[in-house]
């Protein structure tokens, strides 16, 4: 192969941030738009638990978990060090987003198909961990100081998932997490990764994404 290739979904959170991490690292890449509710079969034969995002390595080898391609691109390139202080509380607050925030964002989100807790439950449950983001922030503008690093870039997409459910509500309760939200929604690098791809069609070739 001749390049990297990318299939994603843009309003996937694990692809964005997958996408937010190729941009900064500036990894040029075949992009290849799919819809979750019509996965090609290529997207299965590189990765059987068919999720996105997944991004298969011009050498062949394929990076299924949104995590792995993020890590990838930054060894490959981490000009501002998104990925290189505070290794370890990086990786927790991301794994706990992962397997906690999300799921919890599920239930906040579709409470109507979750109504073996009320509304108010699931938003005390989203609230519990919004408020140990919005303390994190009292320190900086960031997660980690006053410079963006990998941890904001993988909790950003979840977090704007959950203010877009009460978008007041948010504003109201998380104050400096509304401000990190609203730093990193208007960054050049999150508009730079949402335009509307056109779809990929099977045995074509995606749209070439490169960077100045
Ligand atoms: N752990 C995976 C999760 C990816 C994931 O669940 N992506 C969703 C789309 S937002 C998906 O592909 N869902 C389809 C499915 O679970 O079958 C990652 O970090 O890449």
């Amino acid at each position: 192969m001749k390049h990297h290739v990318l299939y994603s979904f843009r309003r996937c959170p694990y692809a964005m941030r997958a996408r937010m991490a190729l941009a900064y690292s500036k990894v040029p890449y075949e992009h290849r738009e799919i819809l979750l509710r019509d996965r090609p079969q290529t997207l299965y034969d590189l990765s059987p638990k068919g999720t996105v995002p997944v991004l298969q390595l011009d050498n062949g080898s394929v990076h299924d978990e949104s995590v792995d391609i993020m890590k990838w691109a930054l060894e490959k390139n981490d000009p501002d060090q998104w990925y290189k202080y505070n290794l370890e509380h990086q990786d927790r607050l991301v794994t706990r987003n992962d397997e906690i925030f999300k799921r919890r964002l599920d239930r906040y989100k579709y409470h109507i198909r979750y109504p073996e807790r009320s509304f108010e439950e699931h938003r005390t449950d989203v609230s519990e961990i919004l408020n140990e983001y919005n303390a994190l922030l009292d320190s900086g503008s960031y997660m980690f100081g006053e410079t963006i690093c990998f941890t904001d870039i993988a909790l950003m997409p979840f977090v704007r998932q959950c203010a877009h459910v009460d978008l007041d509500w948010f504003n109201t309760n998380f104050p400096g997490l509304a401000e990190w939200l609203n730093n990193l929604k208007g960054a050049e690098l999150f508009k730079s990764i949402m335009p509307k791809y056109d779809l990929w069609v099977e045995g074509e070739m995606g749209t070439l994404v490169t960077w100045a």
